[in-house]
């Protein structure tokens, strides 16, 4: 199967180079699948898309796809995941961070769960042998614990890591189904997750978790924001009131 690896950057000049390079060395120990990275840079500032530009021509495998402008991870996403499907002929994609803050060795741990037959794997890091950052300052723990389980609770979700960004989802049958344009995602940022995550579950998509390690990141800035929170709040309380949510 073609499986795309789309990492969405702003402002990532420092981390791309590296997180690709280890990214190819891992597809190098996947034998059974074609594989790409398809990097959704919000038209950088720094430089980001030079720096791929640059290894674009070492690897065969690479696109870039450089938006207007930053419209927040929702969006990158969206749109890469459209051209990952309708430009690359992705049967799978993987979501991955441009920070290191995930460890492109896990990219075959989710990729050999769907060769078991998950439609929807998550890289969890609330189920045993997953972590967060220990330098992580207590309130930033207690919230991402906190709002996980807030999440689960009010949406009745069968899993643990409710905010991970690091997944792999299977087209046929599922992102195909998804209410996927800009229009109707409920989120144009990091609550874009939840929405996804409640529509693959609804869609009786096979899940599983499986433990991550999330690393700190290596450079660069954070582009979560208090404003994430609140509009994670109104995601779901769309999704359990069944508020403002667009028809299909
Ligand atoms: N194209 C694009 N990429 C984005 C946008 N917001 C964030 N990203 C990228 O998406 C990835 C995840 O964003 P982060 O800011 O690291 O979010 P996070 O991992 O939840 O937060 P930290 O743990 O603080 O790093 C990074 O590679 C960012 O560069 C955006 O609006 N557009
Ligand atoms: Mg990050």
């Amino acid at each position: 199967m073609k499986i795309v690896v789309i990492i969405p950057t702003y402002n990532e000049q420092k981390t791309i180079t590296r997180v690709i390079d280890a990214v190819e060395a891992e597809f190098l120990n996947i034998a059974n699948h074609e594989l790409s990275i398809l990097v959704v840079d919000g038209n950088s500032p720094d430089g980001t898309a030079v720096a791929v530009r640059a290894k674009m021509p070492m690897y065969n495998n690479i696109e870039l796809l450089i938006e207007k402008e930053k419209r927040g991870l929702g969006m990158a996403y969206i749109a890469g995941m459209k051209y990952a499907v309708e430009k690359m002929d992705a049967g799978a994609f993987i979501e991955f961070d441009g920070d290191f803050q995930h460890d492109p060795k896990d990219i075959k741990r989710l990729i050999a769960e769907l060769d078991n037959g998950y439609d929807y794997v998550i890289g969890s890091r609330y189920v045993p042998g997953g972590a967060i950052p220990q330098k992580w300052a207590w309130y930033r723990k207690l919230l991402s614990w906190f709002g996980g389980w807030f999440i689960k609770f009010m949406l009745k979700l069968p899993t643990n890591d409710n905010t991970s960004g690091f997944k792999l989802t299977r087209v046929s049958g599922f992102f195909d189904k998804l209410p996927l344009s800009e229009d109707k995602i409920l989120s144009r940022r990091h609550a874009y997750k939840i929405h996804l995550l409640y529509e693959m579950i609804r869609l009786g998509a096979r899940v599983k978790e499986i433990p991550i390690k999330f690393l700190e990141r290596t450079g660069g800035a954070s582009k979560s924001s208090w404003e994430d929170i609140q509009e994670s709040l109104g995601v779901v309380w769309s999704l359990r009131w069944k508020k403002n949510i667009p028809k299909r």
